[in-house]
């Protein structure tokens, strides 16, 4: 038996098992051309909140831009691990990010690294807050703080950030820190209700189901919704109202899905939050420049409601500007050349960045920086492709603006024209809550992001054809058509049940042949599109049920548009009841709340567009008069 031998005694400084993960480890930033530190900013009321401050080595008077994030604030400062600061932070970062600018970024209170209570968007104080802070106060003691204690600054700070970022943007414009030099709100939550995130005119968006998990179930964005299922169309359809699928997978422990549930209608708890109202009615101190997308699949609502609710102020015309790009949400942050089938002249989002926010930023923030050329409105026309500098928005409307828009009618047999057809008619269909109408084609992933980011521009032939989707169309038009502004629906419609939603597209349908880019043949290109819950029709804070079989008016708008529809092209109007599963199913019998709805009330209904007469369907477009 073979002996063995005694193992010699490892003589090292690391012992075999000495533990191989340091308490600490320290990134060494030797060659890298930026300095960052964390900080836990204190808040007036001893609430601290975690801030990443990145700044150029060796930078003095330098002015400061902040984010504050319900996203990370240490993963938002690190999109690489790089030497290189540039690099470093994120793509939309890199105008300003070379050119000596310090950038800050800050978990807002109660998410990852800073301390206090999450609540979502949380209310200004006052009738929904109660207590001594909120993200107008947060911003204020962060800016105060910033400009006493980072000594590389020159004292002057702007606020850039989209969506829930655009919103803290624009809660720290009430009342304001007198450092807040500068502010880009883009695509801004401004009104959860109306048409920003949680619902459009009443109807329900169910992709936040996703949202509100991720952000509220833990501190983190750890825990994802176990649905067990691809295809969300099938997987919503099986567990019935929202309500239902909500118990199944635990919401109602999440205070902010409670909420929502409460508050169905435009109530206090909604208008008493939405934010146009509120910045239009502080001074008109900081300069700010809001952002808008046309195909912005989350919050197309807030950013030009506030814009058009502060211009009034604006009488020198120089302090509230407007962007609108042909991009997708926040896509203004990214590579803006293209979106989904269409393809733009360039990287407009960095043409935006680089030529008109950057010189808007220095300008206000740079010490002796000239001023800025910038346009009050800085708009892309899709159709032709190219930036358009204007002075207001909208260019039509149906009162006082420049051109006045001009209504184009249904009419039978599924045609559009600007005459209106005389007697009485009407187009029907029969929407079924069992087979709801998609808003793309199946399957439907909400985790698939590319597929929701270009949702808005997917082709509608996927729908055109279905027996519950009315298409009508314009003959080719012979001369290009521009419209500017939000085209606005007035539908005459009825509907066998006791409630109905209305979906309304707005579409460019491309000649059947493009030699370009052949794939757009044909294309049905949405340009405004939205859907409507008909109880809602006489009040938004008081539903009613609609009577059986009795036309109604339903009036409203779509999303703004900068569209030229080119010769050759059609202009076409789809309307139909369901747009699914991004919305909850309105189960077409009148219930109190529809989160509620049991399964015995979806039943089908028979709907119908009146589209001749008095009762002519039409959508007011707000076309600008040739020049
Ligand atoms: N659209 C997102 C959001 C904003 C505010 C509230 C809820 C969601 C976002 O992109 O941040």
């Amino acid at each position: 038996m073979a002996a063995f031998a005694a193992a010699a005694p490892v003589l090292a400084a690391t012992p075999p098992l000495a533990p191989d993960i340091p308490r600490k480890f320290d990134v060494p930033v030797g060659d890298a051309d930026y300095i960052k530190r964390e900080e836990m900013i204190p808040m007036r009321d001893g609430v601290r909140l975690h801030t990443v401050i990145v700044i150029p080595k060796g930078v003095q008077h330098a002015p400061i831009i902040l984010t504050r994030t319900p996203y990370n604030a240490s993963r938002r400062a690190e999109r690489n691990v790089s030497p290189r600061m540039h690099a470093t932070l994120p793509l939309g970062d890199e105008v300003f990010a070379s050119d000596g600018y310090i950038r800050v970024f800050q978990d807002v209170r109660g998410k990852y690294k800073s301390e206090g209570d999450y609540v979502m968007t949380r209310p200004l104080r006052g009738p929904l807050n109660d207590s001594k802070v909120d993200h107008s106060t947060d911003a204020y003691d962060t800016i105060d703080w910033l400009v006493k204690h980072v000594k590389e600054s020159n004292g002057k700070v702007g606020m850039i950030g989209s969506s829930y970022e655009g919103f803290t943007v624009l809660m720290a414009l009430v009342n304001p820190h007198p450092a807040l030099k500068a502010a880009v709100p883009m695509s801004p939550m401004v009104d959860g209700w109306k048409g920003d995130d949680w619902f459009h005119n009443g109807a329900f968006r169910q992709t936040n189901f996703d949202y509100i998990y991720g952000q509220t179930a833990a501190k983190d964005d750890s825990l994802h919704v176990p649905r067990g299922a691809f295809d969300d169309y099938a997987n919503f359809l099986k567990y019935g109202s929202a309500g239902d699928y909500a118990k199944h997978f635990g919401f109602t422990q999440l205070g902010f899905w409670n909420k929502i549930v409460e508050h169905p209608a435009y109530d206090a708890y909604w208008h008493g939050q939405a934010l146009d109202p509120v910045i239009a009615a502080q001074p008109l101190g900081v300069p700010r420049m809001i952002v808008a997308s046309l195909w912005d699949q989350e919050d197309m609502y807030g950013a030009i409601a506030t814009y058009e609710a502060t211009e009034p102020k604006d009488t020198a015309n120089d302090r509230n500007f407007l962007v609108l790009g042909p991009w997708r949400h926040s896509g203004v942050n990214y590579d803006g050349s293209m979106l989904g089938a269409l393809k733009f002249d360039g990287d407009t989002a960095l043409q935006f960045r680089r030529d008109v926010m950057k010189p808007f930023l220095d300008a206000y923030l740079k010490d002796g920086a000239p001023k800025a050329d910038t346009p009050p409105v800085f708009v892309y026309e899709t159709g032709t492709n190219r930036w358009r500098r204007e002075t207001r928005w909208p260019l039509a409307c149906a009162r006082g603006c420049a051109s006045t828009s001009k209504p184009i009618y249904l009419h039978a047999g599924g045609t559009l024209d600007f005459a209106r057809a005389d007697g009485s008619a009407f187009d029907e269909y029969v929407s079924d809550p069992a087979k709801p109408v998609p808003y793309q084609p199946r399957p439907v992933h909400f985790e698939d992001g590319d597929a929701w980011r270009r949702w808005l521009v997917v082709d509608q032939r996927f729908v055109d054809g279905r027996t519950d989707v009315l298409s009508y169309a314009s003959a080719p038009l012979t001369a290009p058509l521009k419209i500017a502004g939000a085209p606005l629906v007035n539908l005459f419609a009825s509907t066998s049940g006791s409630d109905s939603d209305w979906v309304v597209k707005l579409v460019d349908v491309y000649p059947d042949e493009v030699p370009a880019q052949p794939e757009l043949g044909g294309y049905q290109l949405g340009v405004a599109m939205d859907i409507f819950r008909g109880r809602y029709r006489e009040s938004l804070e008081h539903p009613s049920a609609i009577p059986a079989d009795t036309v109604q008016a339903y009036r409203f708008e779509l999303p703004n548009a900068d569209h030229v529809f080119l010769p050759g092209h059609r202009i076409m109007v789809q309307v139909q009841s369901s747009w699914f599963p991004l919305y909850d199913r309105n189960p077409q019998t009148y219930v109190d709340n529809i989160f509620t709805a049991k399964p015995g009330d979806y039943r089908k209904a028979t709907q119908r567009v009146y589209v001749a007469g008095e009762q002519a369907s039409f959508v007011d477009l707000p076309v600008v008069a040739a020049e």
